[in-house]
This record gives structure tokens, C-alpha cells and sequence, in this order.
């Protein structure tokens, strides 16, 4: 990575050398996504069976798995990974739970009062990738925050055949219904419902092209009122780092981004251009040790070191950006974190590597990419509920706010709105002169 100088770039400059790798936006996904919805609507269990047939070469006639596949698959999983499973269910709940929302009920006015309350959203349903990595961890992401916030109905969907692993952190996690299918069908399965897929009010998770095209386009159907967790793009992240931070750190985190996937991004920051090369130099040592060294490579092709000024001149840098990870490896992290506005994430200091977020802190691992920090937030608890507003008005507390209301009326033109406000008022005057 060439190092580039951000100070001497003009406002086009910038905006292009902080572009992401393009995304494939291939007209032909869009129409392949959509017939692919429109067969899983009209046919259901049957258009589901040989879509895994035709795409993951996998023949079942059952699509649900049943208690005793859950548990032969669960006994293939090793004590070893059960544990650490454990550990990081364990800070995942923690961190999770301490997001509970306090309801809020306010007196606006005297008479007038207002209400803000949560409720769980019914059914959720979690897609987890399938390939060459098993997100074990993303099981526990997504299943942990829908059991604490207490959603009645918890499905999972994978492509078939499912990991053992899998499968345990979903039964440890409290999902009893699984279901072998993937890609786009899974998510048409999960809008529309099937046979045996039950239809569910909100669709979250990771995937691919195909994945995310179906939740995007399911999201926008007029037929059905289903909602998607967040919009996708490739992994990414973002590493400040000033002359005090370890090179080999700044490479390791660099490459745990990029081993991703061909269309990660990542990106350093720094006011040292003896770090720069110095990162330059580990990223190729370290790379040649990865086994996805390809993947990881090509993720380095579209990937950028960046040199600044000062700390401020990065954290502004980063806010451009706005990474869905950002790493701050200085000698007083927090003071740049002052500066941030806009990341999915954000890691402090040489001992806070991407892949503690990643998998156990207790953080998040679903965080907005492609720019979304800016408008989107981290996934909590507050996904897996909905607030709603109650509010209750006395006599008087109608009489406080009546002028007000009919004044806003009558200048909006909406006399009926108006006429529900004085026909109370009236009634209230009556009974008042027949005491
Ligand atoms: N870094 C990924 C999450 C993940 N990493 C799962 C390893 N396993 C989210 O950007
Ligand atoms: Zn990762």
C-alpha cells in the first residue's frame, strides 16, 4: 500500500481515495433475486427443495431439522469450542441485557400525559451464511439479542448442510426452529412464508450478493409489510495509528479485515510514515503465513494508507469514511475518539484487536458498512423491539391544550380535526353548567 497524503488532495481527491471497492451492481442480480422470490411464493416448500438442490447440491425433503439431527450435531462439536462458546455467550448476554429500555412516561402538560413503551418484535428470523467460514459467532449476534428482547418467535435459516457448530451455538443460543436453506429462496421463505418456513416480521443477518438483494427487495415489496435489520456492503475497517503503535498489530488487524472476503476494504491512517512502511512490510510477511492469502490479497488491492498532519486531520479522515470497524492505536486512543463521529465500532489501544468485537467482548459484530455509520446504528436490542407511543389527556388537560389544537387545525385546513377538539370542548362546557 503506497502510502497517499491526504493534506495536499482536493475535495474530489478525497472523495475518490476514500471510495469503496465497487459493488457489483449487476442488473442480472436483481432479476434473478426477484424470479427467485416470485418461484418461492408460488411453490413454496417444493421451489425451496430444489432451489438447494440446484445451488447447494443438497437433496432433503425436509427443510426443518429435527431434535435428533440438533443433537447429533451437537455432539460433534468439541468441549473446547463449547466453552469458548460459553464465554462469549456469556459477555454477548451481559452487554445485551444492559441495553433493556426504561419505558418513559411524562406529564407534557398538566392533564397531558405521554408514554413511550417497547415491545418485542413477534417473529424474527437470522440468516447465517454459509461458505467457507462458519459465523459461528453470528449466531450468537443475532439469536442472543432476539431471546433477551424476548421475540415469541426465533428461526434461523443456513444453507444446507448446516455446520455442527452451527447448530450448537443455535440451540445454546434458545433457536429451536432451523432450517437448512440459504440464499435468496431463505430470505423469500422468511417474508412470504411456506409450508414449513413460518413468515417473520423482521429479517436480519449477513450474506451475499444474492442475500442482501432479497432482503433489500423483499424490504421494498408492497405485498407484505416485512422489515430487514440494516443494508449490507462488504467488511471493512479502519486503523489509526500515530509512531507509537506496533506495526505487526497494525498489519494483523489490517488482514483479519481483509481475509473477509475479495471486496473488504481496509485503511490505515497515520502521522508516521516510518509506520506506514513499516505496516507495508509486515502486511507482506504476515500475508504469506494466512491460508486465505488469496482473499486476503485481493482485499489489499482496493485498500489505502493514508498519511496525516496530526490526530484530528485522521479522526476528520475517519469521519468521512465512516468504517463499519475502527481501530485507534495512538498513545492516548480516547482523546482521538473525542473527534468520532461516524463508525460501526470502535477499538481502543494495541490490546483491542477487530476480532474481539468480532466474536466475544460482547459487542455487536453486525455493524453498518459502506458508509451507513453515518445514518445507521450498531445492531442492539432496540432492533429486536419497536417503541410505541400511548397518550391519555384529562378534562382539563384537554381544555390546557385545546386552544393550541384547534389554532393548528384551522391554519392546516383540516376543519374535522379541529371539530374533534371543539366537540368535547362544547360537551365539557355543558356538563360544566349543569353542575
Ligand atoms: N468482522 C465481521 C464479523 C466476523 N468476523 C465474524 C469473524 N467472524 C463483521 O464485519
Ligand atoms: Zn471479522
Amino acid at each position: 500500500m503506497k502510502p497517499i497524503t491526504w493534506a495536499v488532495l482536493d475535495i474530489d481527491a478525497r472523495e475518490q481515495a476514500l471510495a469503496r471497492s465497487p459493488l457489483i451492481n449487476d442488473q442480472g442480480v436483481e432479476a434473478s433475486v426477484s424470479g427467485i422470490i416470485e418461484q418461492v411464493i408460488a411453490n413454496g416448500d417444493q421451489a425451496l427443495i430444489e432451489f438447494n438442490q440446484k445451488f447447494d447440491n443438497f437433496t432433503t425433503a425436509e427443510l426443518r431439522l429435527s431434535d435428533e439431527q440438533i443433537d447429533v450435531a451437537c455432539s460433534n462439536v468439541s468441549p473446547e469450542l463449547k466453552q469458548a462458546i460459553e464465554q462469549a455467550m456469556g459477555n454477548i448476554s451481559k452487554f445485551h441485557q444492559a441495553q433493556a429500555f426504561s419505558a418513559i412516561d411524562v406529564e407534557t402538560l398538566p392533564g397531558v400525559r405521554c408514554e413511550l413503551r417497547n415491545e418485542p418484535i413477534d417473529s424474527v428470523g437470522l440468516y447465517i451464511p454459509g461458505g467457507t467460514a462458519p459465523l459461528i459467532s453470528t449466531v450468537m449476534m443475532l439469536a442472543l439479542p432476539a431471546k433477551i428482547a424476548a421475540c415469541r418467535r426465533r428461526v434461523l435459516v443456513s444453507p444446507p448442510p448446516i455446520n455442527d457448530a452451527i447448530i450448537y451455538a443455535a440451540k445454546a443460543c434458545g433457536i429451536t426452529d432451523i432450517y437448512q436453506v440459504g440464499g435468496a429462496q431463505a430470505v423469500a421463505a422468511l417474508a412470504f412464508g411456506t409450508e414449513s418456513v413460518p413468515k417473520v416480521d423482521k429479517i436480519f443477518g449477513p450474506g451475499n450478493r444474492f442475500v442482501t438483494e432479497a432482503k433489500r427487495l423483499v424490504s421494498q415489496d408492497s405485498r407484505i409489510s416485512v422489515a430487514i435489520d440494516m443494508p449490507a456492503g462488504p467488511s471493512e475497517v479502519l486503523v489509526i495509528a500515530d509512531e507509537a503503535a506496533n506495526p505487526a498489530f497494525v498489519a494483523a488487524d489490517l488482514l483479519s479485515q481483509a481475509e473477509h472476503g475479495e471486496d473488504s476494504q481496509v485503511m490505515l491512517v497515520t502521522n508516521s510514515e516510518a509506520i506506514a512502511n513499516a505496516v507495508s512490510n509486515e502486511l507482506a510477511t504476515q500475508l504469506e503465513q494466512l491460508p486465505r492469502k488469496d482473499v486476503a490479497a485481493a482485499a489489499l488491492k482496493y485498500s489505502r494508507s493514508f498519511i496525516v498532519d496530526d490526530m484530528d486531520q485522521a479522526a476528520e479522515l475517519s469521519n468521512q469514511y465512516g468504517p463499519e470497524h475502527l481501530i485507534i492505536q495512538t498513545r492516548a486512543p480516547r482523546d482521538v475518539l473525542k473527534n468520532i463521529r461516524a463508525a460501526g465500532s470502535v477499538f481502543l489501544g494495541p490490546y483491542t484487536p477487530e476480532s474481539v468485537g468480532d466474536y466475544a467482548s460482547g459487542t455487536n459484530h453486525v455493524l453498518p458498512t459502506y458508509g451507513y455509520s453515518r445514518n445507521y446504528s450498531s445492531l442492539s436490542l432496540a432492533d429486536f423491539s419497536r417503541r410505541f407511543t400511548v397518550q391519555e389527556l384529562t378534562p382539563s388537560g384537554l381544555i390546557n391544550l385545546g386552544d393550541t389544537l384547534m389554532t393548528l387545525a384551522s391554519n392546516e385546513q383540516l376543519d374535522a380535526h379541529k371539530n374533534a377538539v371543539a366537540i368535547r370542548l362544547t360537551s365539557l362546557a355543558k356538563e360544566g353548567n349543569n353542575e
